[in-house]
This record gives structure tokens, sequence and C-alpha cells, in this order.
């Protein structure tokens, strides 16, 4: 009887149960990822707002004419003779750049560490008698000259003889993560490179995980397909060109995530290590804006290679050319004519104010706005610069650019994505007003700059 009884409770719980689960399904169906509702990570904006670093490739190849050495050079051929991170680091600073990567290991399996994990090291060079630390000297100057600090370990090991057993090689290169995760500071970048891996099998999980536990603000760096939780994504390419539109948001097999874009390319064409007789390849200030243009003002970040000679030191032609190009750019970004001519109006003020670190909103709930500055005279502009606020998302689907001609307004530029940061050039225009006008933003859009340049001075 008792069990005839408990069936018939059971029998009446049925609408229960069914409601349950339909609520189980409806749950999972809201829970699917949606590209809107990916934001970026406090580290993520914050080193979006970086914008500019380099990658530094030093060591046994500088000596060798090498790009990718074989393993088998002798660290008895490391041995600069006027080695000064100093001096790299007053060049970069002078270029704009705000962050540092340096290769530790490159593909030779020649680490700039006196690691524990194979003799084959600085420590058996002849460099400071085998006593050197270039991670720590690199590491100590990038700190005094306020630079953030990252590190490339290179995952295909063409010396390391453990190479050959996939988990053994996993070992080794753990301990060497872990080396580096531990011994030095806050690293803000760690560079995964997939080149010269294809068919070995790494266990990445593992190497990021306990990275994770060392360096819980690092943001790996990796191509994409490599696997799905990286924070910054490769451009695809090496010549500093990020393709547009750029979206943060990647879905790789199912999973979106917030992904940022960096594009690394050598300041020497397809040269990342110092060579002999060089300069023909070095690229001109105008190719160097242009693939600023094309990196920072498509909304990713630019990684410029750059490379110290024999000495250690980074070669005069090299330091003259960054030099060239951190003036050429401050002098191309340096009057924002709308912050400098706008009639100041309370509503808007916090886009024009030159000032990223405030934005304005767009109402509430909309789906379209407008965004106008107005000048009192006339002003000349070739180039425009607008910046969206990403803590909440990359809203904006599609915008344009127009100028008022007195009775109508004229397109300058349309375009789609604008996430960190677009910038649009196009034939000199004069106006008395202009304005962002978004006409598609999947929810409000927050604009932290709307600005405007013209090459040349005012007519
Ligand atoms: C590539 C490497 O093969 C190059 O030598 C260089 O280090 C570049 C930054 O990444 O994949």
């Amino acid at each position: 009887m008792q069990n005839r009884a408990d069936f018939k409770s059971v029998f009446r719980l049925w609408p229960a149960i069914w409601l349950l689960v339909a609520l189980a399904i409806l749950s999972l169906a809201t829970a699917a990822q949606n590209f809107v509702d990916m934001k970026p990570s406090p580290q993520q904006s914050e080193w979006q707002d970086l914008e500019f670093g380099v990658i530094i490739h030093f060591g046994t190849n500088t000596f060798l004419d090498r790009e990718w050495g074989d393993g088998k050079a002798s660290p008895q051929i490391f041995a600069p003779t006027r080695f000064d991170p100093d001096q790299w680091m007053r060049v970069i600073k002078a270029a704009g750049a705000k962050y540092v990567v340096l290769v530790a290991k490159h593909h030779d399996g020649f680490c700039l560490w006196p690691t524990g994990q194979t003799d084959y090291s600085v420590k058996n060079s002849p460099w400071k008698q085998g006593h050197g630390d270039v991670v720590r000297q690199v590491f100590d100057a990038a700190r005094k000259f306020g630079l953030k600090f990252g590190i490339y370990l290179s995952p295909w090991d063409r010396h390391e003889p453990k190479y050959q057993n996939s988990a053994a090689y996993d070992e080794y290169y753990l301990a060497q993560l872990q080396e580096l995760a531990t011994n030095y500071g806050n690293l803000v970048e760690f560079w995964l490179d997939g080149a010269g891996s294809e068919g070995h099998v790494y266990n990445f999980p593992r190497y990021i995980e306990n990275l994770r536990v060392y360096q819980p603000n690092t943001l790996v760096f990796a191509d994409a397909a490599l696997f799905e939780y990286g924070d910054i994504r490769w451009a695809g390419n090496e010549n500093g060109n990020i393709p547009y539109e750029n979206w943060n948001v990647l879905d790789r097999h199912g999973y979106l995530r917030w992904r940022p874009v960096e594009a690394d390319t050598p300041l020497h064409k397809d040269h990342w290590f110092w060579h002999p007789n060089d300069e023909a390849s070095l690229k001109s200030t105008a190719e160097l804006l242009s693939i600023y243009e094309n990196s920072v003002g498509r909304g990713g970040q630019l990684m410029l290679g750059i490379a110290p000679d024999r000495t250690g030191q980074l070669p005069e032609a090299d330091v003259a050319r960054l030099k060239e190009f951190g003036a050429a750019l401050q002098k191309r970004y340096a009057t924002n004519l709308i912050a400098k001519e706008h009639i100041r109006n309370a509503a808007t003020e916090a886009a024009f104010d030159d000032d990223p670190a405030t934005f304005w909103s767009a109402p509430a709930g909309s789906h379209h706005a407008v965004l106008e500055a107005d000048f009192p005279k006339p002003v000349t502009f070739d180039r425009s610069l607008v910046m969206e606020w990403l803590n909440d998302g990359q809203h904006i689907e599609h915008y344009r650019i127009e100028a008022w001609d007195g009775k109508n307004w004229n397109l300058l530029v349309e375009g789609h994505a604008i996430g960190h940061k677009r910038i649009d050039s196009f034939v000199p225009v004069t106006a008395l007003r202009v304005r962002l006008n978004i006409l598609e933003s999947s929810a409000p859009a927050h604009i932290r700059e709307f600005q405007l340049f013209k090459d040349s001075p005012q007519p």
C-alpha cells in the first residue's frame, strides 16, 4: 500500500517535473553565447590602450647572419661587446611604443637567461664570463623606462634532444616557463609562436594553466588556430596589415571570446634578427606610418620587430629610423582640430575633449545616433580618428563621417567596425560642421574620442 501511495504522489508531480525540464532547456538556450555579450577583461582593455609594442630578437642568429638557427651553433659565438638595453629602451620610447616583448628563446633553443634546464644558454657564452642574464637586464631596463615587459618562449626547439618526445619536452618547456614566470616580475604578454611546430603535439592547456598560476594577469598571444582560449590573436600575416573589418570577438568552434588582434612585423623587411649590410631592407618612415594606420588605425595592436646588432646595441640607422617614425607619428596626430576648434557643448564634450578616459554615450536603448561637432569658422581636415569605448563590448556596426556644405551632409567615410581606434583619411575638406553618423550599433554606442587632423598646417 505504501508503494502505491508513493507512486501516486510521483504521478501528481509530473506537471512540476515537466516544468523543470522545460525551464532547464530554456536556460540552456538562453545561455548560448552571443557576440554582443562578449566583453574584454580589464587586462585586455588595459593592453589595448597600449596600442604599440616592440618585439626584440637577439641571440646566436645575430652572430651567424641567420633567421632560423638550426640549434647547432656553439654558445661561444654569443659575445656582444657593448650590450646596453638602456639604449634600446630610449629608442623604443622615442618611437612611441609602450611595451616590449623579448624573445627569451628562439627556434634554435639558445636561452638568453641562465636556465637550469639546459646548458645551451648564456651560461656557456663568453659574455660576462657566463654570468650574464639578458632577460634580467632587459626586464630591469624596461621597468626603468616605464615600459611593460613580456616574453616570447619558442615552443619549437631545434636544439633540445627532449623535443623528440612530446611528454618529455612538455616538462622541459613547463620548467622553463616557470623560471621566466617566477624569477623576474609581471609579464604583460606571453607570446606563443606556432612556427615550425607542425606535427608536434604540445600540452598547451598545461602550459597556460601553469603560466596563469604565477602570472594571472598575463595575456597569452597565439594564432587562434592553436587553441581556443588565447587572449590575443595573431593578425594572420607578418606585414603589419590587419584586415578590415576587424571585430574583437572571434568564434572558435562555438567558443566565443574577446580576442583583440596584434600585428607583428619587423622594422627590416622579412628580417627579425640583425644582419650585416642590411640597410636596404629598413622600412621607410612612410611605410611605417602606413603600417601604423593599417594596424592601430584598424582597431588592433602594432608589434614592431627590432634587432640589436653584434655589439648588443640597436644600429645607428635603425635608431634614426625609429626616432623619425616616432616624430612623424607625433606630428601627424599632434593637433586634434575638433578639440581645438569646436564650439563647446556639454552634451558631447566627452568625445571632443582629447581625453580618451572620458566618453560620450548614445541614448539608452538606441541603435542609431549622431555625434556632431560645430566650428565657429571653417576647418580644413583630411583624416579622422574615432575610438569606441569597449568595456561594454564592441557595438558599432555601420558608420559614416559626413561634412555639412551648407545644404547637404556629404559622405567622407563609410565603414563598419570601429573598435579601439579607427583612422580614416580622405581628400581635404573644409567645413563648419562634421558628424559621426552611427547608422547601426548592436547596443548604445560609446565614443571615447572623435578627432580630426590635417596633414599639413591649416591654410
Ligand atoms: C615567427 C618566427 O618564425 C620568426 O622567426 C619571428 O620570431 C616571428 C616573430 O615569429 O613565427
